[in-house]
């Protein structure tokens, strides 16, 4: 392929901030990658005060017809419902099959103590937003909310969870559920993952109930290698992981399907700091290189990674959610420096 076609997807808050800066590093690659085209897209709850729709019709289209890959910010979704309003990234993540979330989450230093991959089911679970408002006799509100797990899914997000367990140093896959109390539910999502186990033999499996499994995370980072979890388990899990580094400034992910990939922060819209120019770019920058792994440019992904631990390593141009007084661009120009 010669042309390398981008989608660029800031939303709202600082992803319009990160978003450059990931953009940055991919231009800094230069022949590295093909050339590449950017497509500025529009989603998020901005958009869709403007314009009714937070995510546009074109967006999926030229998503799907002219882009090779994509980098998504973040969104600004609001806690009370909004009449017509719903998150255009769990949207994406369905309408393209974006069935893994992946979510490295590794401490910055030579030896480190927390080295670990969530991997999230993407795209159902309490995500297919199903809920309704009821009242009983009395006139009390009761309100109800869906939980779908299929046998389709957990054995797709099992497979890309042994795929990676596989070919990391451990080989060590944990399962998290929570079958103890949702023994149908979890119980499937645990059953499958074991199903698929058969055909990994290389890689062992453990399981952990999530609650004490955000326990152990705490006190015995180390145990983990791969943990393969359900959609909501999987965002809290690695949210978790994340204090545990440092910042959820420096967390990447992608959503990944058989055939498009959107690499993302693992944070949002971070409104206690939009428009400051202190937001943390480097977990925007650290997808743009998953992005780029996923399609195959293994040295480019590298370069960008080097670059970043360097920065990291050195300590001194860090934004301050990491302690330092850096700004956004002062990070970004340090990485696009090494890159
Ligand atoms: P958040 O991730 O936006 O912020 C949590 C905390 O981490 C904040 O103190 C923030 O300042 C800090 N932080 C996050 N990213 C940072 C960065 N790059 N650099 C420095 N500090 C950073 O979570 P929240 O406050 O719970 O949610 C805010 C909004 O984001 C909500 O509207 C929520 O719906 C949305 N959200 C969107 C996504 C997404 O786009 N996929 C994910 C999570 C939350
Ligand atoms: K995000
Ligand atoms: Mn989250």
């Amino acid at each position: 392929r010669n042309v390398l076609r981008i989608g660029l997807i800031p939303a709202d808050g600082i992803g319009r901030e990160v978003i450059p800066a990931a953009r940055q590093a991919i231009e800094a690659l230069g022949s590295a990658i093909p050339k590449t085209e950017f497509l500025d897209l529009d989603a998020g709850f901005e958009y869709f005060q403007k314009h009714g729709k937070a995510l546009p019709e074109a967006t999926l289209q030229k998503l799907k017809e002219e882009c090779d890959c994509a980098m998504f910010g973040s969104v600004s979704s609001p806690s009370t419902k909004v009449a017509g309003y719903s998150s255009p990234i769990v949207a994406l993540r369905k309408a393209m099959n974006l069935y893994a979330n992946i979510r490295p989450v590794v401490s910055t230093s030579t030896k480190p103590e927390v080295d670990l991959v969530v991997v999230r089911e993407n795209t159902e679970c309490l995500y297919v937003k199903q809920e309704t408002l009821e009242k009983t006799a009395d006139g009390k509100q009761v309100a109800k909310a869906t939980r779908v797990i299929t046998e389709h899914a957990s054995k797709k997000i099992a497979q890309m969870a042994f795929k990676i367990a596989e070919a990391r140093p451990r080989k060590h896959l944990t399962i998290i559920h929570k079958s103890n109390v949702l023994s149908i539910t979890d119980g499937l999502f645990r059953e499958s993952v074991r199903e698929v186990a058969k055909d990994w033999p290389g890689v062992t499996v453990a399981e952990q109930l999530v609650d004490s499994a955000v326990y152990k995370l705490f006190r015995e980072p180390g145990v983990f290698d791969v943990m393969v979890a359900p959609n909501l388990y999987g965002d809290i899990l690695s949210d978790a992981a994340a204090a545990l580094v440092g910042s959820l400034g420096v967390v990447p992910s992608i959503n990944a399907g058989d055939h498009f990939v959107i690499g993302e922060p693992v944070h949002g819209s971070a409104p206690d700091i939009a428009g400051q120019n202190k937001a943390n770019p480097i977990a925007s920058i650290r997808s743009a290189a998953m992005m780029l792994r996923h399609l195959g440019y293994d040295d480019a992904a590298l370069r960008i990674e080097k670059a970043v631990d360097t920065v990291l390593v050195e300590g001194r141009l860090v934004t301050p959610d990491l302690g330092g007084k850096a700004t956004t661009q002062q990070v970004t120009d340090a990485v696009l420096k090494l890159i």
